[in-house]
């Protein structure tokens, strides 16, 4: 059975449509988290996820897409955005091997459109996805959080890294941490050798070249993830880390298609990415389709950890995000990011239930605010 949407849901009253409220979601397989009671969230319109058990560069079968499509739409959820459809080592090497997972990755997007998805996100770091140095750091609330500290990253080696991520994951598995993608982790740091940021870079460009037109041809916006965190981990370069080096990615293929994944809790742990001037200026151009709203806490040089949403917990000012949002008419999708695990809670570190719903009805709250403020100040 095919659930069509009520439109009126996400139009307000002047008609003019409004950002959508979407939650992560790593199927029924893998996460604790039941669609029944994602659904129950006040104002969420539909789940980002994946097809975990695809491996990395082969394309997605169509029937499996449309299954997952069809277990969302019996909640009456929506599935729009895909995060993420990774890309092949190969392609960011530049291996004469990544014209074959390209191709892959073309046929995927075409799959994709059929069941409707209309953004696909995705990253571009090499090896590693994100890092944290501690997944389960207890805060003074009794919650328990994400926490990386640079100083401790540079005297483990990459190897002590994923055996204190994959040892403290729960038994989850994590986005990004495959364990058998990291097994050849001697062979890939080889492969990256001579791999500097220009390099990477030029094989982001031939990847985007490539699949672009491909994506205009079926309308799926691509929106690349911010390195999280943005700046150089055991040497291995990072490309997507600020404005200037976003706004080169964005210019190389000059295409609304080629967009970005605004993740305020990637680039924010940085204190010269002006967030909320990053919005404008990148929304602005209309390049950013799809956002991560989160807080962090900044306490040193390269330390942070993941806080609650609320803008008094954390570095970042939510209202001044949310405003910047609202101000460039955001209409693409939003969803709360990592959240602490509270009250009990056991699951996947950084996408428990509870302080993501939180979080969601925060953002939901801020927004309404500046829609009512701006109507009252007419
Ligand atoms: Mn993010």
């Amino acid at each position: 059975m095919r659930i069509h949407h009520n439109i009126i849901f996400i139009v307000n009253k002047k008609g003019r449509a409004k950002m959508k409220i979407v939650f992560r979601w790593f199927g029924e397989k893998d996460d604790h988290i039941p669609l029944d009671y994602i659904r129950q969230i006040p104002g969420i319109y539909g789940i980002v996820t994946s097809l975990y058990d695809i491996p990395v560069g082969e394309i997605w079968p169509l029937e499996d897409i449309k299954q997952l499509k069809r277990t969302i739409s019996e909640y009456k959820l929506s599935m729009e955005v895909i995060e993420s459809v990774n890309v092949h080592e190969d392609i960011k090497l530049g291996l004469p091997t990544r014209d074959k997972y390209i191709k892959n990755y073309k046929e995927t997007i075409k799959n994709l459109s059929d069941v409707g998805v209309k953004v696909i996100c995705y990253n571009f770091m090499p090896i590693f996805d994100w890092v944290r140095t501690e997944l389960d750091k207890p805060l003074d609330d009794g919650s328990k959080t994400m926490f990386y500290e640079h100083s401790k990253l540079q005297k483990i080696s990459p190897k002590e890294l994923i055996n204190n991520i994959l040892g403290k994951s729960k038994g989850f598995s994590l986005p990004g941490w495959e364990p058998e993608r990291l097994k050849e982790l001697e062979e890939l740091f080889k492969a990256y050798e001579d791999i500097d940021e220009l390099k990477l870079f030029n094989n982001l460009v031939y990847f985007l070249e490539q699949i672009i037109p491909t994506c205009k041809e079926y309308d799926i916006k691509m929106a690349i993830h911010p390195d999280d965190p943005p700046w150089s981990l055991f040497g291995l370069p990072r490309i997507i880390t600020s404005k200037e080096n976003i706004m080169r990615m964005l210019k190389a293929v000059d295409s609304e298609y080629n967009g970005l994944a605004l993740c305020t809790g990637s680039l924010g742990v940085k204190t010269d990415n002006d967030i909320p001037e990053m919005i404008r200026t990148f929304g602005g151009m209309g390049r950013i389709h799809f956002a991560h709203v989160r807080n962090l806490k900044i306490i040193g040089d390269k330390t942070f950890y993941e806080t609650s949403h609320r803008t008094e917990d954390g570095s970042l000012d939510m209202f001044e995000i949310m405003k910047a949002l609202h101000d460039i008419d955001f209409k693409g999708y939003i969803r709360p990011d990592h959240g602490r695990m509270i009250w009990g809670e056991k699951g996947r570190p950084g996408y428990g239930l509870y302080d993501r719903a939180l979080g969601t009805t925060y953002l939901i709250g801020l927004w309404e605010a500046i829609t009512k403020m701006k109507e009252l100040n007419k």
